[in-house]
Formats: structure tokens, sequence, C-alpha cells
């Protein structure tokens, strides 16, 4: 018997998704724009079997429950659709995080497992066709396919949506970014369930989507002709964007923490120092800081002296999904 393995890398989003118009094909309002980091990803080892009476899930070696198993379960229902395949499955994945900080992805999670299916079944699908199963597991993941900068394309259907890479000379290769973690314990609003709640109420979203799309095509211009300060700018603004739907939603809420806010004021007050860096958030409490290499250990520095009680973890560009080599086991 074989597992089929795969290594994905986690990706944040400069420009976010944020709302979905099908939430069963996860097909997004708005295109979005990340960069794919090195520092946290996901190994994901498959096996369909006869031998399995049911579908099981293991993170870091630990037998989840249903519930903590759903999406993974939903996921392998749709793969074995693809291919008329009856067989269940056997998942285990490892999160590799610097921290034990609840840093876990479900971007890296999920390409990582779409990959290992798409051995598992021989799917023969391309990096295209990866990206739209990964989607269907979760829509950030689609961009964790590729290394870098990665553009998922809202497309119109199914078949048009998906990350494409989009390429930066290497100059991705000078960029950094600070993750700053909390460790806030609070009950976050799910991305999912929080913008699903934006979408519908919020009186803010039909001008999120009209600056999203304005601010992909500054970025990808900005990319272009390598400008980082521009990229900086629409990455900060493009996050409070974003930021700003959840507080014109019914019932009205924020990832937002009075440190959070405290961060991203220090990355106002840094920059006013000379080293440019910007902040942006996803959905929960802890900040990221997108710098250039050559500015992160001031960066650092100035960070230390401000926030001696958060962990800052450094993070660079990092590749697309891998195959592992498969493993075979002897029944
Ligand atoms: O990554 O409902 O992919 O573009 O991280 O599984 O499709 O977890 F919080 C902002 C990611 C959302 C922005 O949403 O949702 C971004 C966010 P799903 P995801």
């Amino acid at each position: 018997m074989t597992w089929f393995g795969a290594r994905a890398h986690t990706n944040i989003a400069l420009v976010k998704y944020w709302g979905k118009r099908d939430e069963q094909l996860i097909l997004p309002l708005n295109s979005s724009l990340s960069l794919t980091l090195d520092a946290f990803y996901t190994e994901t080892y498959v096996q369909f079997s006869d031998k399995y009476t049911q579908d099981t899930f293991y993170l870091d070696q630990r037998l989840q429950s249903e519930q903590q198993s759903e999406k993974v379960f939903q996921f392998l229902e749709l793969v074995r659709a693809l291919n008329s395949d009856t067989r269940f499955a056997a998942v285990h994945s490892e999160n590799y995080v610097p921290t034990a900080a609840g840093l876990a992805s479900s971007a890296s999670g999920m390409a990582a497992l779409a990959s290992a299916c798409n051995q598992a079944l021989d799917l023969k699908l391309d990096n295209a066709g990866l990206s739209r199963l990964a989607r269907r597991g979760s829509g950030s993941a689609c961009r964790s396919i590729h290394g870098g900068f990665a553009e998922w394309q809202k497309g119109d259907s199914d078949g048009t949506s998906y990350a494409v890479p989009i390429s930066a000379q290497g100059w991705e290769e000078e960029l950094a970014m600070v993750f700053v973690l909390l460790f806030q314990d609070q009950k976050a609003i799910s991305s999912r369930d929080g913008m699903k709640r934006t979408v519908e109420t919020s009186v803010f979203y039909p001008g999120w989507l009209e600056a999203a799309a304005a601010d992909l095509t500054a970025m990808k211009d900005a990319i272009r002709v390598q400008d980082f300060e521009q990229l900086g700018q629409i990455t900060e603004s493009n996050s409070l964007k974003m930021h700003g739907t959840t507080l014109g939603a019914t019932p009205p809420f924020t990832y937002w923490l009075p440190e959070s806010l405290a961060v991203m004021d220090a990355v106002r007050a840094i920059r006013t120092k000379g080293i440019a860096c910007y902040s942006t958030m996803d959905a929960g409490p802890n900040v990221k800081i997108l710098v250039q290499k050559r500015d992160l250990h001031p960066l650092i520095a100035e960070l230390r002296t401000r926030f001696p009680e958060h962990v800052l973890i450094p993070a660079f560009a990092g590749p697309g999904v891998k195959s592992l080599e498969s493993r075979n086991e002897d029944d």
C-alpha cells in the first residue's frame, strides 16, 4: 500500500479575498493577490484503500474529531466523486510552524491535500487544475499551489477560477514578512463565517469590491516595476478596507484587538523613521508586516523594544506545492 504526499506553504494575501458568490464551489466575488511564504507549511500524506471503512484525519499525529475533520472529509468526498472512486481514505497532516501559536493554515493544508490526492487518485491535474481543486477545500489554498506572488483570478465559473503565478523577476527574494503574534485566545469568527456575514449585510461591501479591483491592478503595476512603497501602501490600505467592511455588517464585528491597533500604529510610527514597512491582517488579531529584507533587522529591533511581550517570526518568499516521495507500507 502506498502513501502519497505533498508539501505546501502558506500564503498571505496582499490584496485580500473577502466574499464568495458561490459558497458551494467557493467562487470569490473579487480577485486576490498573495505572497507564498517559507516559514509555515503543511506536509500531508493520503492513502485510499478498500481496507478502510471510513475516512480518518490525523493532524500532528492526533486523530481529529468528526467536527475537526469536516472540511477534509468534504474534500475527500469531492475528489472521490471526480474519479468515481468509492474507497475511503486516511489523511495524515503535519503543520510545520515555528511555534505552537495556532498558526495552522487552511491554505497550506488544503493545497497539500489537493496535491496528495492528485497523485493518489492519478487525477493528472496540471497547476491550474490543482489550484481549482485546492480552491474547493479553502479559497485561499488555490494560491498556495504557486511560490512567490500568485493572483487568484476570480473567473466566472468553476473552470476559470484559479490562481496563476505573477512573475516579479526574482524581486520577491528581497522581501520579508514579520508575523507579530499576540497570543490572545479570544474566539474569533472564522474567515468563512465572517466573509459570509459581510457579503450579506455590510453596507460597505460594494465599496470593498470596487476598491479591491483597483488595488489589484495597481499592485500588479507595483510588482512589475518593483516599487516597494507602492506595494506596501496598497497592502496596508487593502487590509484596512477589508477590515472596514466588518464594521458595517449586521451584527458588526471586528478581528482587531487593542494590541492589533497598537502594532499597526507602531508600523506607521516606524515608517516615519525611514523604515519602509506596512501592516496587513487576516481573520484574526495577529499582524503581519511587509518589509524589505534589508530593513528586516532594524524593523525587528524597533518591534522588540515596543512589544517585548509579542512573539516575532520573520518569513521570506516560499515555494509552490511539491510532491513528496511516496511511502510504501507492507500490509
Ligand atoms: O487569504 O471559506 O480561504 O485572501 O485570509 O475556506 O474559502 O480561509 F481573512 C482574510 C481567507 C480569507 C484573506 O479565507 O476561506 C485571504 C483571508 P474559505 P479562507
